[in-house]
């Protein structure tokens, strides 16, 4: 006799700019350690295009909207030994943003491709401290005067 299956629904969301694809790294739970698309499990009431939606800025801080979804796929995974099957709902988005994001170490960051005032208030920033500043700019590139001083509040 094989035992019953418990269906559990997942979504799985791949977003694309141009001919680059965002990948996300598990850091924990199932699938630990495998870069990735963004979803996870679908609630009770909820759409599947809500949940990939939901997972996705949960998960990335990115928002897509409905209508940009586009559903390529049902899924279903069995696992030999497992009384669970996954049922994965596959999608793709397409952005064009304006901006292209990337993290990087606070000790590597690109101030020479950054604006010339930013190296002189970024300490302040990273050490999470309140000032006020004024920047007197000559050209786009180069900073004729200017003052910073840390407060107590703003
Ligand atoms: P959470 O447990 O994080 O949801 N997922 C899979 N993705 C790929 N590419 N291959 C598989 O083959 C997968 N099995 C599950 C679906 C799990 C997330 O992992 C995806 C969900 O987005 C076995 O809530």
């Amino acid at each position: 006799m094989t035992a019953e299956l418990t269906r559990r629904v997942l979504t799985l969301l791949f977003v694309r700019e141009g001919d680059r694809l965002l990948l996300g790294y598990k850091k924990n739970g199932f699938g630990k350690g495998k870069w990735n698309g963004f979803g996870g499990k679908v609630k009770d009431g909820e759409t599947v295009e809500a949940a990939a939606i939901r997972e996705l800025e949960e998960e990335s801080g990115v928002i897509v909207s409905y209508t940009s979804l586009k559903k390529l796929a049902k899924m279903e995974m069995e696992f030999e030994g497992w009384n669970e099957l996954l049922e994965i709902h596959l999608f793709t988005t397409h952005t064009f943003c304006e901006m292209r994001p990337k993290w990087f170490h606070i000790t590597d960051l690109p101030f020479s491709e950054m604006w010339a005032d930013d190296s002189h208030w970024f300490p302040f920033l990273l050490a999470e401290k309140k000032f006020i500043a004024k920047f007197q700019f000559r050209d786009m590139e180069t900073i004729s005067s200017f003052f910073i001083k840390l407060v107590d509040d703003l």
